[in-house]
């Protein structure tokens, strides 16, 4: 079976398939492990794929891809807390990122702002900002962890996601909970890491509303998970089976991103 699929795979041109393939990831980290790791053979025995043509060598990154948000899901541990700090060593001033430059940071409107929440709960209300500051609030000061290769401390503070989760009746048995931002990103999380008792619906920082350059007037923040999977500017949220997939893990980001 094996000598089968070897043989096959001399009849396409390896390395420039596999060169092509590796190119359509864009997470620079994962496409430098791959690339110093990665032969067509141990692709194929990874993800148990016949390496037959370009086709097959993408669907094989995918199914590593997928088996590494398994594992990831798997290693997990929903009481394990990340390491928090003291108020001395938050990163002042806090950085700035996101897919544009900062001559671009969203302006949301606080007395239109609602925030939407639908699919898989039960209360289906859109919030407003006075009714999410009414609610009991929480902060924590945690290291955000940035892919591009900074991280920093800073003070977030608001509802704790689980607490928020169980007042709008949301079904704890869905896979996914999705994001949808006022600057067109998104994202999803597993429902795991949703519940984890650091996740918070973060309505400020460092004591004061949350400005707009890091998310005002609501963002996620998740100190187990790397910063892209934690959106600024949240307008939607829903719950979900299907999965939603996110701005930068559609480009090949690992859509588990824990930290
Ligand atoms: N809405 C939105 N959320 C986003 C992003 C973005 O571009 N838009 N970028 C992500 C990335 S890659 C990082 S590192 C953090 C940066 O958050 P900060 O500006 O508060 O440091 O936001 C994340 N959430
Ligand atoms: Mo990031």
């Amino acid at each position: 079976m094996k000598i089968k699929k070897v043989s096959r795979m001399i009849s396409i041109d390896g390395d420039a398939v596999l060169n092509e393939a590796l190119r359509s990831i864009k997470h620079p980290a994962r496409r430098l492990f791959l690339e110093r790791s990665l032969t067509l053979g141990s692709l194929s025995l990874l993800s148990g794929c016949a390496i037959v043509d370009e086709d097959s060598v993408e669907h094989a990154l995918r199914r590593v891809s997928r088996f590494n948000d398994e594992v990831q899901a798997w290693l997990f541990d929903p009481k394990l807390l990340a390491p928090t700090y003291s108020e001395a060593m938050i990163t002042r001033p806090f950085p700035f990122n996101a897919y544009y430059g900062e001559d671009e940071i969203r302006q949301v409107d606080a007395e239109g702002y609602r925030l939407e929440v639908t699919g898989m709960v039960a209360d289906k209300h859109s919030w407003t900002l006075a009714e999410l500051r009414d609610l009991p609030q929480t902060d924590q000061i945690t290291r955000h962890i940035c892919i591009e290769g900074w991280s920093a401390i800073g003070k977030w503070g608001g509802v704790n996601f689980a607490d928020f989760l169980a007042r709008v009746g949301a079904d704890k048995t869905a896979k996914y909970i999705g994001f949808k931002c006022a600057d067109d990103y998104y994202t999803s999380i597993d429902m795991p890491t949703a519940l984890h008792p650091q996740t918070l619906l973060t309505l400020s920082y460092d004591g004061q509303p949350l400005p707009p350059r890091n998310g005002f007037p609501m963002k996620l923040r998740m100190p187990t998970k790397l910063g892209y999977k934690n959106p600024k500017h949240i307008q939607a949220i829903f719950v979900t089976n299907t999965y939603p997939g996110g701005y930068w893990e559609d480009q090949g980001y690992n859509w588990f991103g824990g930290s």
